[in-house]
């Protein structure tokens, strides 16, 4: 989807307009090496307009609350193993997400080499999944000046995605490769890996199961140890599967992700798939820092301890702290 395309859908999303995109095109997402489009439906013609822009300018200054009917991309053609969680309300009595608001702690410096994947916080450290083929790596920054402090290298046939912190261990999804890539999380040396069907995005974790996202609206809960998919549910917003479902984060009995090229953070209900609320992060990296289309949101990481939430994007030279005021 081309950004335009994206900044449209996520107006669509937030505001309750119905989604205007271009046709879907691999050719972008294939050029930068980014997740393939064409595995979800392509989202809905509609209308679109510079007034929703404003609208939702508002809305990111906190003053406003969405209404009205979200429309998100189409559901796909996942197919499940294990059966799909779905909200008990349904398209008769939709809720509607709302918008959260924000304001920016502190902004720090990032690596603008980073095609960030995966993004977070552990006891006290900032780790960092990097992908593209023959760049992927797994990385240990310094959260105040953005150096790397110690990176893994991965062979060039992994493109790196999501990662997470479980019991002692980080998971590194790839993308298309079907690997889960695993370290001892003390020092970063790999210490093994395990086949995963599909494609990976996002990786979070609820501190028991590893929640893994594919760029469709299911996320899959998998077992660390058994290495099985326990648990899908389908993400609903506004009582319609919202796709697009990237880089993740586990916050405050939340489930977080970004939604691929809408610089929107979705608040997730894990139990239901329910979204609860957005965070539109519109404009947050001005245009001028980007350096290309792909050079999207992605990356979310939460500090528990201390409440602190981290977002960054893809060779985005800036990691910013934000603060953000829930209207649920
Ligand atoms: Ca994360």
């Amino acid at each position: 989807m081309s950004a335009r395309g994206g900044l449209v859908l996520g107006l669509a999303l937030v505001l309750g307009f119905a989604a205007c995109s271009e046709p879907r095109s691999n050719a972008g997402a294939a050029a930068a090496g980014g997740p393939p489009s064409s595995m979800n439906g392509a989202a809905s013609p509609g209308t679109s307009g510079a007034s929703n822009v404003a609208e939702a300018s508002a809305a990111k200054a906190g003053a406003n609350e969405a209404h009205g009917d979200a429309a998100p991309a189409s559901a796909n053609g996942a197919s499940p193993q294990a059966p799909v969680s779905k909200p008990a309300a349904t398209s008769t009595s939709p809720r509607v997400p709302i918008v959260d608001g924000y304001t920016i702690v502190n902004t720090f410096p990032h690596d603008s080499s980073s095609f960030t994947q995966g993004l977070l916080f552990d006891g006290g450290r900032l780790l960092e999944s990097q992908g593209q083929y023959g760049e992927s790596s797994l990385r240990q920054v310094e959260l105040e000046t953005g150096k790397v402090l110690k990176r893994v290298a991965l062979e060039p046939r992994y493109f790196a995605e999501g990662c997470a912190v479980l019991k002692g261990l980080v998971y590194q999804l790839t993308w298309r490769e079907g690997v889960v890539l695993v370290y001892d999380a003390r020092d970063l040396r790999p210490v093994g890996s395990f086949p995963l069907a599909g494609e990976g995005w996002g990786l979070a974790t609820d501190g028991e199961s590893l929640i893994v996202s594919d760029g469709t609206d299911v996320l899959r809960f998998v077992d660390p140890t058994t290495k099985l998919v326990t648990r899908r549910v389908s993400v609903r917003s506004a009582g319609r599967a919202l796709t697009q479902l990237n880089e993740l984060e586990w916050i405050e009995g939340e489930l977080w992700a970004n939604v691929w090229h809408t610089e929107l953070l979705a608040r997730i209900d894990p139990k239901t798939g329910e979204v609860a609320g957005y965070v539109d992060l519109r404009g947050l990296l001005p245009a001028a820092e980007r350096r290309d289309a792909e050079s999207v949101l992605n990356g979310i990481a939460y500090d528990a301890a201390k409440k602190r939430i981290f977002v960054t994007g893809k060779r985005w030279p800036k990691l910013f702290e934000l603060r953000v005021q829930k209207r649920t």
